[in-house]
């Protein structure tokens, strides 16, 4: 396999990486990322503690140069799911910037540092040779419906398929300068938002944490390109009316992407009449990196997100596992994926590897309709008890399970309620032990945050005498709302 980012073996004296005011070129991060590489090299898998900062970037190419598979951390991980995450991965040691108190179960493991000051290398070491094409890149822990999250294993074919296919797409070239304010522990941010600039030869400048003013900065101070998730834009549509800057910096912006979750067609809107441009949608997943795209060159067309990308094949398919070949804009289908930008297994779950593949297919679970020239317009989720909040993907059981284990709660069920900015937002149905003297919902949400990650705290508590059940004891999620 060719160097997945060919500009750092080239030693391109380019920007490469901006975090506020640390950056690095492509020829310093090789030196930087290369003598850490050299450091972990022969770990069988290594943990990221990944904060959205420059030494995270370091530390997970750092690992893909060494060729030593990572597991980026969201540092607001719970204590539950962190336990989890670690005893799965098993992670030989753990990357982190120093200064940062990491929790016991990583603390015990020997750390490496990825501040400039502790990898800076005299040596400009010659880069470990390309690991091959399937070995895993890199673990990322995501959602299911029930049980604890999965770690994706994604091969680094993977990772170089999926970013060549947005270079296609999207014309995405050395001379971009991508902002965006994403975490670096999930796909979007991280393979994304900072291994796509640096696969390309050019730069991202990563804000940190999200503001409508630092895009606004950014995009009028060079940058091309803005990634986000539709809860930013919609942050973006808010703020326009009383920000002429803000829609002049994305007058000026080459692209700007959405993804995550849809972009609903009113703030795409409000975007296109302040400011003159589309914001486009890509649509991706865990499992599969990015499957389409709005391109670059194509048709804008809001509330679609375009079509396949180059080595992707997309096909729906019925509830009797039939194929839907209409192209009517109408006929509903699960969305099945083929392609060289899939993962290869969950982490210790063949049962789960296997279930998620119909005869080499992989089921998303994403349900579509096709316009007639194939653009692929996403119509809702088979699994009710997945949420989407700010973009994150939540399972309702890994939440009522927490919320079960409180010691004022009797039951719980947990659904997803439309929301203007999150997409939507996390209910929690609480049948408290005590009615007179139930839970608050502060106090719930911090058991969860602390349990979980603080995106699955949920936002809004409702207190019922009862859960509605079906005639089998099953709870009635349906009927919560009405
Ligand atoms: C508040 N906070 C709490 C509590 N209440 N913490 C603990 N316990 C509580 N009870 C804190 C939070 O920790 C946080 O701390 C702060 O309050 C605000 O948090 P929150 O309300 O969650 O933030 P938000 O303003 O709602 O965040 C919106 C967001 C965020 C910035 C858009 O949702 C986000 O970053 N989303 C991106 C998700 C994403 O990247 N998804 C990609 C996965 P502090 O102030 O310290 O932060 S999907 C994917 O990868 C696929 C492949 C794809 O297609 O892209
Ligand atoms: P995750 O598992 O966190 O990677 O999230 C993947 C899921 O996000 C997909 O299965 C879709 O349901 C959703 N998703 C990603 N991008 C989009 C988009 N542009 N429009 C609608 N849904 C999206």
């Amino acid at each position: 396999m060719s160097p997945l980012f060919p500009a750092l073996a080239a030693r391109s004296t380019r920007p490469a990486l901006g975090f506020g005011d640390q950056a690095l070129s492509h020829a310093e991060l090789a030196t930087a990322a290369g003598a850490l590489a050299a450091r972990i090299v022969g770990a069988p898998r290594v943990a990221v503690w990944a904060t959205p900062t420059l030494g995270t970037a370091v530390g997970v190419v750092a690992a893909l140069l060494a060729g030593v598979p990572v597991v980026p951390v969201n540092p607001k991980t719970g204590e539950r799911e962190l336990t989890h995450i670690v005893t799965d991965s098993s992670p030989a040691l753990v990357l982190a910037e120093s200064g940062v108190e990491l929790p016991p179960i990583l603390a015990e493991l020997p750390r490496v540092g990825t501040d400039r000051t502790e990898v800076t290398d005299p040596v400009d070491r010659a880069l470990p040779d390309e690991p091959a094409p399937e070995s895993p890149a890199l673990i990322v822990y995501t959602s299911g419906t029930t049980g604890p999250p999965k770690g994706v294993v994604l091969p680094r074919r993977a990772v170089a398929a999926t970013l060549d296919a947005l270079e296609d797409a999207w014309q995405w070239t050395d001379a971009d300068v991508l902002v965006h304010a994403l975490p670096l522990f999930h796909v979007h941010g991280l393979i994304l938002g900072i291994l796509g600039p640096l696969r390309r030869g050019g730069s991202v400048r990563h804000l940190g944490r999200f503001s409508t003013d630092g895009v606004a900065r950014e995009l009028s101070s060079g940058a091309t390109m803005l990634f986000g998730v539709p809860t930013m834009y919609h942050r973006i549509a808010e703020a326009l009316a009383d920000d002429p800057e803000l829609a002049k910096a994305l007058a000026g912006a080459r692209l700007l992407v959405s993804g995550s979750a849809a972009l609903p067609v009113h703030d795409h809107e409000r975007i296109g009449a302040a400011t003159g441009r589309r914001v486009i949608e890509r649509y991706g997943m865990t499992e599969t990196l990015m499957n389409t795209s709005v391109r670059a060159d194509g048709e804008p067309r809001a509330g679609t997100v375009g079509v396949p990308l180059a080595g992707v094949e997309l096909r729906l398919v019925d509830e009797a596992g039939a194929e839907i070949t209409a192209y009517d804009g109408d006929t509903v289908g699960e969305i099945q994926v083929r392609g060289p930008n899939l993962f290869t297994e969950y982490l210790n779950r063949p049962d789960a590897t296997e279930a998620a593949f119909d005869d080499g297919w992989f089921r998303t679970g994403d349900m579509a309709i096709r316009d007639p020239d194939g653009y692929v317009r996403i119509v809702g989720r088979k699994a009710t008890d997945l949420i989407k909040s700010g973009g994150y993907k939540i399972g309702a059981g890994e939440i009522e399970n927490v919320l079960l284990e409180h010691p004022g709660v009797r039951e719980a069920a947990v659904t997803g309620e439309p929301d203007e900015d999150l997409g939507e937002r996390i209910v929690a149905w609480i049948v408290p032990v005590q009615a007179d003297a139930p839970p608050s919902a502060e106090e719930l949400a911090a058991h969860v945050a602390a349990q979980l990650a603080s995106h699955k705290r949920p936002r809004t508590v409702r207190y019922l005498q009862a859960l509605p059940r079906n005639d089998m004891g099953k709870i009635m999620k349906r009927s919560l709302h009405g």
